[in-house]
């Protein structure tokens, strides 16, 4: 990687980031200005970022469907030389977006650089659909009649991006769009522009693309919301694609839905790992330090509780808390397990969760609880824990099912863990909190995994590994709380940003009508054969 040019520019401390419509960047700022900062050192300012508003919103709506017609009418492989291109100039530049992100959002450096490897897997796996898209030949009932679907550009997609993965996810949106022929709408979280512009740049110089095809939008969520409103009462816009909250989720729902839109929904998760008494319990734990602690448990396909077979608790819970406390926390450019929280807000929110613990819960994992500084020290911490906004991971033994911490998303570092004594109490537990993004099952028995795959609401089921890390060409989606059950990602998100058409072709010169000029074939229904 890092090979070949042309390369990020090197990010000066104070560089400010706009929006741009239409290949024109919005100097203005009728948002108001705001700092992105280094969450890991928070008096480094990464970015000043120039935040628009609805207006910049809808305006950009109207940009891309004034572009989008011409995009469409480029022939699809070109489309997806496009891809091709920005998936190899994403890869010449990988070292610079990576580090970019670790600035921005305090990702270690070397998840950063696997989430940047995901937007080139993205772009390497959408490269050749641009010469598929396959439309289908259908046989008619009639004869002298063909019959054919083909996959058109939903339009114009409005893509809104949470920044845990500030590049990666959205590329999953916007590589697929794009090649079907739409022109995009990208806001991207505001504490992560610095990183979304940077993305941006590379699709445009890589992609070659036109002016107002990938249009970009920095603004908070409440003008946003407003410039939807606008964009789809105006009908500048045929397609939402939001991944964030379940509550945001929901009232972007709420508004499609009233355009007699479905948007594309990826929301938040309380992922579940079952550990059975079968399972290797080392390996489990070290997949529960990773997927709880890993990103500072800020990936919605983070783990949420454990449900451990009584059997294997004790030995379960030992393993898991000695690994956690030996756990590397800290500066997100060294050999970390997780660096800093998103951002103060991502912090502020954590700190609420923390006060859901009650008395009957024990907690294990570190030599504290709550944000680590000076007086409340980590033992295995990296670096400078004043600099930064760092918290302590934190394993809660003994949950219930009516503890908050058991039924909400908790998005920061903290595990919840509860016993169970068999599999089917096991499933109810890991459904009750009504999310379904993903799950894990350790066990060594392939009836279980069974059981569970066909148990578990999740869109997403692992078996013997963790509830994070998946591949960038499986359906990725939730169920429930965690989406509309769209999924993104691989052949299966085509559905989300192109609608079938059908045609069909009559050459035999009389009007043959349907379910009515049929022929039809007389069966001998009495017909039995002799002993
Ligand atoms: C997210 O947190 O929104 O499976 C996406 C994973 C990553 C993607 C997570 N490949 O954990």
């Amino acid at each position: 990687m890092d090979q070949g040019r042309p390369r990020l520019h090197r990010s000066s401390a104070n560089a400010s980031v706009t929006s741009v419509i239409a290949g024109n960047e919005v100097t203005q700022a009728p948002g108001g200005m705001r700092r992105s900062v280094n969450p890991a050192r928070t008096g480094e300012v990464v970015a000043e970022v120039a935040l628009g508003d609805a207006k910049t919103f809808a305006a950009a709506a109207r940009a891309a469907r004034a572009a989008q017609p011409a995009w469409s009418d480029v022939p699809a492989p070109v489309r997806g030389r496009a891809i091709a291109h920005i998936g190899r100039l994403v890869e010449a530049n990988a070292g610079a977006l990576a580090r970019l992100v670790t600035r921005e959002i305090g990702k270690p450096y070397a998840e950063a650089l696997g989430e940047v490897r995901e937007i080139v897997d993205t772009c390497d796996f959408f490269l050749g659909e641009g010469r598929r898209l396959y439309g289908q030949t259908v046989p008619s009932e009639m004869p002298d009649k063909q019959l054919f679907t083909f996959r058109n550009p939903v339009g114009v997609v409005g893509v809104i991006t949470a920044g845990n993965f500030p590049v990666a996810v959205p590329s999953w949106y916007l590589v697929p769009a794009l090649l079907c022929g739409n022109a995009v709408v990208w806001k991207p979280a505001e504490y992560a522009a610095a990183s979304a512009r940077a993305l941006f740049e590379l699709f445009i110089r890589g992609g070659g693309l036109p002016d107002g095809v990938l249009n970009l939008v920095l603004a908070g969520g409440e003008q946003t919301f407003a410039g939807l409103e606008t964009a789809l009462g105006e009908g500048c816009l045929d397609k939402v694609g939001f991944t964030g909250s379940t509550k945001v989720g929901a009232r972007i729902g709420e508004l499609a839905g009233r355009h007699l839109q479905s948007p594309c929904l990826e929301l938040g998760g309380k992922n579940p790992m079952v550990v059975a008494p079968s399972a290797d319990v080392g390996l489990a734990a070290r997949a529960a330090l990773f997927s709880g602690f890993g990103t500072a448990g800020q990936r919605c396909t983070s783990l949420g509780t454990v449900i451990v077979h009584e059997d294997v608790r004790e030995e379960f819970t030992a393993k898991l808390d000695q690994a956690v406390r030996q756990a590397a926390v800290g500066d997100p450019f060294r050999d970390v397990v997780y660096g800093p929280m998103l951002n103060e807000r991502f912090a502020d929110r954590f700190e609420e969760y923390l006060s859901w613990i009650q008395p009957h819960h024990r907690l294990l994992g570190s030599t504290g609880t709550g944000r680590i500084t000076g007086a409340n020290p980590r033992e295995a911490f990296v670096g400078d824990p004043e600099a930064g906004i760092f918290y302590h991971p934190v394993i809660v033994d003994g949950l219930r099912e009516d503890d908050a911490l058991f039924r909400e998303e908790t998005f920061g570092p903290l595990i919840g863990l509860m016993g169970y004594r068999d599999l089917g109490e096991a499933i109810r537990l890991a459904n009750a909190p009504g999310y379904g993004l993903s799950s894990s099952i350790y066990t060594r028995d392939p009836a279980e995994v069974f059981r569970f795959r066909r148990g578990i609401s999740a869109g997403m089921v692992s078996v013997n590994n963790s509830t994070s890390g998946a591949e960038a060409h499986l359906p990725f989606g939730g169920n429930g709380k965690s989406g509309n059950g769209s999924r993104q990602s691989g052949v299966w998100v085509l559905d989300q940003f192109t609608r079938w058409q059908s045609m069909n072709w009559d050459y035999s010169g009389s009007l043959q009508k349907a379910q009515m000029d049929v022929a039809e074939l007389h069966a001998d229904e009495s017909f039995r054969l002799t002993d």
